[in-house]
């Protein structure tokens, strides 16, 4: 039965080593001879994605309604492009995805719900994994940048909606992996469960909360 590529979503808090991790991911792909695309949301590039931009950097204001429309919206211009792609074969590993939507603006107050709404069937992930840090590790490692989000509070307000959205996944489908350890390590788990799906699934793409 022909088989398509498999959807894979990394999540992770500020100072988990996502950006590390998902390189890392996208290189063992390569050299195992795997077709892999790499997506990164926001992706700053398009025309929402330099208002997005502009917003995480305080350069412009905007409500927080609507700062997450766009965050979504910047996801829905992709869509079509990740369906292509996995249907072709390719495994497309995203680097943030609509559970950073929900979490982010549902940690700022807006409720959890409405938070999800304009995410409602976009593919969905065949896995996620969730790259846990504690706020205290986080610290140790240098604390946090410079953009919007990037504060001690609002980190962990994020990781507990975070664990909200996680307990409504199965084990299978939503992996937390402890990012607070050594690179190696970290990218050996990564591994173990990106392994099994990474010759192809057969099946449709899912759609998100549906
Ligand atoms: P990076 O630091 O990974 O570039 O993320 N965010 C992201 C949201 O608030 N909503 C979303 O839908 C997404 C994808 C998380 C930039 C920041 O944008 C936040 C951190």
């Amino acid at each position: 039965m022909a088989t398509r590529g498999a959807f894979i979503a990394i999540e992770g808090l500020d100072r988990s080593g996502k950006t590390t991790q998902v390189a890392t991911l996208q290189a063992r792909l390569d050299s195992e001879g795997i077709p892999v695309k790499l997506f990164k949301f926001p992706d700053r590039g398009t025309a929402v994605g330099k208002m997005i931009d502009s917003y995480l950097r305080s350069q412009s204001e905007l409500d927080d309604h609507a700062i997450h429309l766009l965050f979504s919206a910047n996801r829905w211009e992709l869509a079509a492009a990740i369906e292509q792609l996995l249907a072709q074969g390719t495994t497309v590993v995203c680097d943030r995805y609509a559970f950073s939507g929900v979490a982010f603006s549902a940690a700022k107050g807006l409720p959890l719900e409405w938070c999800r709404a304009p995410d409602v069937a976009l593919p969905a992930p065949d896995l996620t994994l969730f790259l846990d840090i504690t706020p205290e590790k986080a610290r140790e490692r240098g604390g946090y940048g410079e953009e919007r989000y990037e504060k001690e509070e609002m980190q962990r307000q994020v990781r507990d909606v975070f664990r909200v959205i996680a307990s409504e996944f199965d084990d299978a489908t939503w992996v937390t992996i402890d990012a607070g350890r050594k690179q190696d390590a970290v990218a050996a788990d990564i591994w173990d469960c990106v392994h099994p799906l990474a010759n192809g699934i057969v099946g449709p793409v899912q759609r998100l909360w549906v």
